[in-house]
């Protein structure tokens, strides 16, 4: 019979051998002509073409966590190495790099924890609670300026658009009910941004019709909705290096009169 090469890659979601390029079977002609980015990651990301209104909240998250001034830490290392005289990509990647579960990378956790506790119809009180047993904060809920008076905008615009569009809101409804807990306990302790884009996306997942509840956990383990944050504040990001070089600021110091050197006692042998 036929002998075939094995190959060393199995692709799924983009074909670049034929004539024009296809992401999961679309050409490019076509995603040109009526699609839109919402719709290209639906593709690349999930596999699937996702209804009009969940990809436009795709975009809308885009949007909202583009960027959120320079004194946030990925702006600021963006800032402070385009200020050192690196390129574009090593000032955009030194931002990336502090996304992490404090900042702007707790929107998969977020997601995943307010879904399980919802789905499992665990009172707040009980989520938060036996969170902070185990030593853990709640994902999506606390803010460095944000206040029970001074909320985020961004997550009530966002929410704002899925009461409008989305069929289903258990777990955003969910995540208020926790943050309607926590901010008991402290003022700033709000839904931020993570938390609103993890629950909500969840929701939309729910919301398609093409997912059961458990294979919506399934797609929120891939990891993905980290990097939607990552995709969005990456626009920022690039912003912020490009307005250093154009105004070809110096190399950044921080001040001395902003730290405390408190070095401990010179030690003996
Ligand atoms: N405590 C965000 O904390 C922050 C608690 C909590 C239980 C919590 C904190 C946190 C979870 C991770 C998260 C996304 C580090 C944040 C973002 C994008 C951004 C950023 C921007 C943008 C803030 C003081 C006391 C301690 C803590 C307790 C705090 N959070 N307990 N669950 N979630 N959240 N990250 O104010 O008893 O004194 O030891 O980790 O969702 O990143 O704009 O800046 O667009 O760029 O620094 O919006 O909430 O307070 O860490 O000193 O904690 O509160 O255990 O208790 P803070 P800390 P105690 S949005």
């Amino acid at each position: 019979g036929e002998v075939r090469k094995t190959t060393n890659v199995v692709c799924t979601i983009s074909n670049d051998t034929g004539e024009e390029p296809t992401y999961v079977r679309v050409p490019i002609s076509e995603i040109m002509s009526d699609h839109t980015i919402g719709d290209v990651i639906s593709l690349l990301w999930f596999k699937t073409l996702f209804p009009k209104w969940a990809t436009k909240f795709i975009e809308l998250v885009l949007v909202t966590a583009a960027d959120h001034g320079p004194c946030v830490s990925g702006a600021h290392n963006t800032i402070v190495a385009a200020r050192a005289g690196k390129d574009l990509i090593s000032s955009l990647c030194s931002g990336l790099l502090t996304i992490g579960p404090r900042f702007g990378g707790a929107v998969d956790a977020a997601a995943i924890n307010f879904k399980t506790a919802s789905d499992n119809h665990i009172p707040p009180d009980e989520f938060v609670e036996s969170l902070k047993k185990k030593g853990q904060r709640v994902e999506g809920i606390g803010h460095r300026i944000k206040t029970a008076e001074n909320r985020d905008k961004r997550v009530e615009l966002l929410a704002n658009y899925a009461k409008e569009h989305f069929p289903r809101m258990d777990t955003f409804n969910y995540a208020k009910k926790v943050e309607a807990y926590t901010l008991q306990k402290a003022n700033n302790l709000v839904l931020n941004i993570d938390g609103a884009i993890g629950s909500l996306f969840a929701d939309m997942l729910g919301g398609v019709g093409k997912y059961t509840d458990s294979e919506v956990m399934e797609v929120l383990e891939l990891g993905g909705l980290n990097g939607l944050f990552t995709l969005s504040r990456s626009i920022g990001f690039i912003g912020h290096a490009l307005d250093q070089k154009r105004m070809k600021q110096p190399l950044y110091r921080h001040p001395w009169d902003d730290v405390l050197y408190a070095e401990p006692e010179r030690p003996s042998r």
